[in-house]
């Protein structure tokens, strides 16, 4: 006990966002000013959640988005956050929106900078009516065109190439989780100081997972495969696990959960349809490379997503991911009953 009566550091995002800085080889403060200012926009945000039912800012836009999704107020302010707190710093060549359908140009009069930013503004935003926990997600990429305005090829990069990833869930707390590839660390908004401050250093999946999440409303929409593993987890995965079902409807509060009890999160792709649901480049990658540095695998069902080479900027995909002993289990139904 120190004689200020702290047991121990007081550790802000900042510090811990400078200090992953010093691992990172030839890292400049691009990226530590980068994440710095996700974190702003986290707050922003944030500002504006907890009290969506009071403002006018709650409900649908009357728009439809990219997605075919009814766009919300929030959504859009969201969107406009995150694109205002980046264009101008010099530090993106280019910015991928799911509100957005062409890759975001680096406004002219600005400069463009190494790294690329994708996100989801505000992941689960129909849920915010029920006031259900939303969140941002964004994925980081050094560039790989050599300068001036970013190209889609800076944003269409694999899982392997993430420079950093994480997300902002706005729920009975604000959270900023990330990871810059050296293990995933949680941090809880002080609203009173607003700062967010270090609460879960250094996550992992627990070897004992707790709850498997899935839409299993979809079963009669799934393959022989999904339906085979379905039926494992409903009647008990023959006794090897003792878990629970949780199923939020929210991605970042599904996959939040998954982080610190464990278990596998999974959104099959529906046997007639011809694509999945989840996004790859702002869902999927970002999640699921947290996930992977805490412990765990993530697939779409044939084998793992790391190497994957995205070909469109809203791509979708299949994805499990959690403890490797589930994520694996479905692959093996899934080899089993439907190649
Ligand atoms: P369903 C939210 O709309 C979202 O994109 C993800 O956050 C979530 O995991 C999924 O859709 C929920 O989809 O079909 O289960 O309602």
């Amino acid at each position: 006990m120190n004689t200020l009566g702290f047991d121990d550091k007081i550790v802000t995002i900042e510090r811990h966002i400078q200090e992953q800085q010093k691992q990172i080889p030839h890292a400049t403060g691009q990226l530590t000013g980068l994440l710095q200012d996700i974190a702003l926009a986290g707050k922003m945000i944030a500002s504006r959640t907890t009290r969506a039912g009071l403002a006018e800012i709650i409900g649908a836009t009357g728009e439809t988005n990219v997605q075919g999704e009814a766009v919300q107020l929030l959504d859009i302010y969201a969107h406009q956050t995150l694109f205002r707190l980046n264009d101008h710093t010099g530090r993106l060549c280019a910015m991928g929106s799911e509100e957005e359908e062409e890759l975001i140009q680096i406004p002219d009069q600005y400069d463009n900078g190494d790294y690329v930013l994708l996100f989801d503004p505000l992941d689960g935003s129909s849920n915010i009516g029920y006031n259900v926990s939303v969140g941002t997600i964004f994925t980081i990429f050094r560039r790989v065109t050599p300068s001036g305005p970013g190209q889609l090829e800076d944003a269409l990069q694999p899982m392997r190439r993430i420079v950093a990833a994480g997300y902002i869930v706005y729920g009975s707390s604000t959270m900023m989780v990330y990871s810059c590839g050296n293990g995933v660390d949680g941090f809880t908004l002080d609203p009173s100081v607003g700062e967010f401050l270090l609460s879960h250093p250094n996550i992992k999946l627990p070897a004992e997972p707790k709850y498997w999440s899935g839409n299993v409303s979809y079963y009669p929409t799934w393959t022989k495969g999904v339906k085979a593993y379905s039926d494992w987890l409903v009647n008990g995965c023959e006794g090897q696990y003792n878990m629970s079902m949780r199923y939020i409807g929210s991605m970042i509060a599904d996959v939040h959960r998954l982080l610190l009890s464990g278990g596998i999160f999974f959104y099959p792709q529906e046997a007639a349809k011809t694509q999945a649901k989840l996004r790859l480049l702002y869902e999927i990658l970002p999640m699921g490379f947290l996930v992977r540095q805490a412990g765990g695998y993530v697939s779409n069902g044939d084998g793992p997503i790391w190497d994957i080479q995205p070909d469109d900027l809203h791509q979708r995909m299949a994805v499990y991911m959690g403890n490797r002993d589930l994520v694996e289990k479905a692959e093996a139904f899934i080899a089993e009953h439907d190649k």
